[in-house]
């Protein structure tokens, strides 16, 4: 690259004028434009470094979410953005259709099977982890037919689960606003109850007994439907957008041993899990899950450029070279080469600075234990970490659980004041949750993790002062 790039220094924006045309011309995701109109628009983030966002009214902010569950090696990365340079100067782009490749789709594969170990030989690509999902319910029904099994094509995913936002990943979510607002799921797709056991066990259930009823509820939905029509079972190892849901032990053992009595292919999607936020590069790995499709995106290219792939184990992906024939699917950027590069040299950062050890061994073990201090919060529950996942309960009672009423208000209330102070956690319904960058140090966690505690505080008096 011939300019050093300056990461100091951002356009001179003329940030009120972007705000009008943003509420003007910018349909938000996820977003209820009448009520960010009354609020005055968007906050404009217009540049970032390390762990730090900055925005067009002067605040610096801690990023405890990194981006969307993404940005884990942080921002400012000369090194990938020199790749991207490299790469759109010699080859822009290509596609992987028609008997042609490019070199970063074919040396990203290779790197990605070799960090899944044996089993997972084939990547498939896409631009979003909902892309990639659709990749698997095409994958579950293509395998079951070449398996002369035509009937065995329901899914089995779970309430609360975010799978994605297309038809097919909304259907295999389980965010209920998401199917009545769209007509959803989709046909030859059903939920049973997540393994979430602040919300869902019964009062003196354990956690491991709640674990295996939980899984048990899998069990019962493919006797109710039959064996012969159930063909693949999903969940996020840890459900991400459902709130840092992580499971009782005994939760995921019972689930591989369901998946294997009915032949069940199991899908973990490793969308947030994945590229070392548990502490190793995949979810299922942490939690000795033994998947046969793995969907994967965000931390695959630090979110640097738009890049998914759903991994294919050996035994799927076997049955569809040997006798499927073409597989009549794909999308223009599938494998994009720049996308692919950046996905490559983000996994060479990644193991040049012992990322994933580092979150297995130093900043995992250490967001634990700031968690934990957390519990003694008149406004807290529970919490729980995994790796940089972590999760804070809200709750009226600590003893009962008992929520408050209208879930997700005091959760909102709690992210605003956290805002307030510069830093950004998310509210899943009345829980809070972070998933720093890989890259945080003790110090940020302690910022991150204080300013939490603050919020909370401050969440406490609004909520006596509110009557709620
Ligand atoms: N699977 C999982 C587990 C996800 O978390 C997707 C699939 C879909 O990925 P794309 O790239 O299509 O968005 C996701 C995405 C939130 C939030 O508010 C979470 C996601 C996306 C947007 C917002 O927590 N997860």
């Amino acid at each position: 690259m011939t300019e050093t790039l300056d990461t100091q220094s951002v356009r001179n924006y003329d940030i009120d004028a972007l705000k009008r045309m943003d509420l003007a011309h910018h349909l938000h995701p996820f977003t209820d434009t009448k009520s960010l109109a009354k609020e005055g628009g968007s906050r404009v983030i217009t540049r970032a470094e390390g762990c730090y966002l900055y925005d067009g009214d002067g605040n610096k902010m801690l990023d405890g979410m990194a981006g969307l569950w993404c940005v884990n090696v942080g921002y400012g990365r000369t090194e990938l953005a020199e790749t991207a340079y490299r790469q759109m100067m010699e080859l822009p782009y290509y596609n992987t259709f028609f008997k042609t490749a490019t070199p970063p789709p074919i040396e990203l594969s290779a790197k990605i099977s070799s960090l899944m170990g044996d089993e997972f030989n084939h990547i498939f690509y896409s631009n979003s982890g909902s892309e990639a999902n659709d990749t698997v319910v095409r994958l579950v029904r293509t395998y079951w037919n070449l398996m002369d099994k035509p009937q065995k094509k329901t899914i089995i995913s779970r309430w609360n689960a975010y799978h994605g936002s297309t038809v097919a990943g909304a259907s295999l979510g389980g965010m209920k606003p998401m199917h009545k607002q769209s007509d959803l799921p989709i046909p030859g797709i059903t939920h049973v109850m997540e393994p979430h056991w602040f919300n869902e066990a019964k009062p003196g259930e354990s956690p491991e007994d709640f674990g295996k009823r939980a899984a048990f509820a899998i069990e019962q939905r493919i006797q109710e439907l039959g064996p012969e029509n159930v063909g693949a079972f999903i969940g996020e190892p840890i459900q991400g957008a459902g709130g840092v849901v992580i499971p009782p032990s005994t939760y995921w053992p019972e689930v591989q041993r369901i998946c294997e009595k009915y032949d069940l292919l199991l899908i973990a999607d490793e969308v947030i899990c994945g590229f070392g936020r548990t502490g190793a590069w995949f979810g299922h790995q942490t939690l000795g899950i033994k998947p046969d499709i793995v969907p994967m995106a965000k931390g695959m290219s630090s979110g640097y450029l738009p890049i998914s792939g759903t991994a294919v184990s050996d035994k799927v992906a076997s049955v569809l070279i040997d006798k499927g024939g073409e597989f009549t699917h794909g999308y223009t950027y599938s494998g994009h080469p720049a996308a692919c590069a950046v996905a490559l040299r983000n996994i060479e950062i990644m193991e040049q600075e012992g990322l994933v050890e580092k979150v297995r061994d130093e900043t995992g073990p250490y967001l634990a234990e700031a968690f934990a201090s957390l519990n003694d919060h008149p406004l807290i529950g529970e919490t729980r970490t995994l790796g940089l996942l972590g999760a804070a309960e809200i709750c009226k009672d600590k003893e009962t659980r008992q929520r408050f009423a209208d879930v997700g208000k005091v959760g909102s209330i709690c992210r605003d004041k956290i805002m307030n102070l510069n830093t950004i956690a998310r509210a899943c319904g009345d829980t809070m949750v972070v998933s720093p960058p890989l890259i945080i140090e003790k110090s940020e966690i302690d910022q991150l993790v204080g300013a939490l505690r603050t919020a909370l505080d401050q969440t406490a008096e609004e909520v006596t002062k509110q009557g709620l």
